[in-house]
């Protein structure tokens, strides 16, 4: 089966996403992901002018063989915009291939190892108050893992705190935006936060909390030990992973499991946190990290260090990459949960999807392929609008920090 066109669509139906779309000539098309939030054109440029020249001709059930000529064939290795790139390409190939068999992805990644895929939901608000509401409104919606974050009393605007209810969007502005930031007030705050949302919600509810890399090692071990008593699923991201080391520090202080890597794109970025056992979830997913070829890798590290997947599933993944991670979800046997954050009506209407989420759970849906298509038609009518995520400084002296 040859690859006949490929092309790349740039939309923005309440955000931006961009779209690759193979076609063959057995008639089968496939889709792939290749959103990378704020620099999006980059990933569009590198696949129509260096990725789909090189697709056209090929057999599009190579798929094994086509993600090593682009990953080696490069010569650049690894990066996100390269390793969002291979993923859209590698993404669209299953979705060709398992439409090809007629069988829902799942089946060709080794079939279901459990009934349904385990989300969490975000519960944000202003302050604590306005956290729990929406912590219990979560659990009344039927959500078994809950992420809770509030904002800090003195900061203008904190990460996870958004606009609206359901549909949390930090790329905001034609311009990054500025926040800020001061690690003792959120340290102060954040124990209180959790001691007051397990008082509300009790112990049946799985919590999780994501620091946004925003403390130092020292700092984060600290913050993982005051928050033990209220027994999290997870922290996240709770100091930058370019020194992995780092991780070994908060270990040696807390039980409080961690989980890290929604900005990983390959498995040599996760390869030491998973051998040295410093993390306890894996946050990789789909579009960032090369594709369901390379998550499957990355996951099958992670087994044998008894390292669970939990991958990452902001709005700005698009329906495309959420559909294509439940596969994975569903059929790896090392799954820990899946985050999942609502996209709004108009993006489910551009990406009409077979998956559905029912008390907690979501299910990648049973049509060949992955489920998940583009409406070309429709995409048109919401051209690209450039938006940058916000960066941090911090609020007593305007140092720029992590956002
Ligand atoms: C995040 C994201 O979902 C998460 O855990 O950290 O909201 C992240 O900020 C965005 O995906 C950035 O594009
Ligand atoms: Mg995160």
């Amino acid at each position: 089966m040859k690859i006949t066109n490929a092309r790349v669509i740039v939309c923005s139906p309440g955000r931006n996403f961009v779209t690759l779309k193979i076609e063959t000539d057995e008639g089968l098309t496939g889709v792939g992901d290749a959103t990378l939030n704020g620099r999006e054109l980059a990933v569009a440029s590198y696949l129509s002018d260096h990725v789909l020249p090189c697709l056209i001709g090929r057999d599009a059930h190579q798929i094994e063989d086509i993600w090593q000529f682009l990953y080696r064939g490069a010569y650049w290795r690894r990066g996100p915009v390269t390793m969002t790139a291979i993923a859209a390409v590698d993404t669209a190939l299953w979705d060709i291939k398992a439409k090809a068999a007629g069988l829902p992805l799942y089946q060709l990644l080794g079939g279901k190892c459990r009934t349904g895929v385990m989300v969490y939901g975000h519960a944000n608000g202003r302050d604590i108050d306005e956290t729990v509401d929406e912590v219990l409104r979560y659990r009344d919606m039927g959500y078994q893992a809950i992420r809770a974050q509030s904002g800090v009393p003195g900061l203008q605007s904190v990460y996870g705190v958004g606009r609206g209810r359901m549909f949390y969007e930090p790329a905001d502005a034609s311009l990054p935006s500025e926040h800020d930031w001061s690690t003792e007030k959120y340290l102060d705050h954040t124990p209180r936060l959790f001691e007051k949302v397990r008082d509300a919600v009790g112990w049946d509810v799985h919590l999780l909390h994501d620091v946004h890399h925003r403390l130092t090692p020292i700092e984060a071990a600290r913050l993982g030990k005051s928050l033990e008593p209220y027994r999290l699923f997870w922290i996240e991201d709770p100091t930058p992973a370019e020194n992995q080391e780092a991780f070994r520090l908060i270990r040696e202080h807390t039980v409080t499991p961690l989980a890290v890597g929604e900005i990983f794109s390959s498995v040599w970025d996760c390869k030491d946190l998973i051998q040295n056992q410093l993390i306890d979830y894996i946050r990789a997913t789909v579009v960032h990290a090369g594709g369901i070829s390379h998550l499957r890798r990355i996951a099958d590290l992670a087994a044998l260090y008894q390292v669970r997947t939990g991958c990452h599933g902001a709005t700005d993944l698009s329906p495309v990459c959420m559909g294509a991670a439940l596969h994975f979800d569903i059929s790896v046997s090392n799954f820990g949960v899946q985050e999942y954050m609502r996209h709004t009506e108009e993006t489910d209407a551009v990406f009409p999807h077979a998956y559905s989420f029912q008390d907690g759970m979501m299910v990648p849906g049973d049509v060949p392929g992955h489920g998940v298509d583009i409406d070309e038609d429709l995409a048109r009518k919401y051209p690209y609008s450039r938006a940058y995520l916000p960066v941090n400084r911090l609020a007593h002296d305007g140092t720029l920090w992590n956002w």
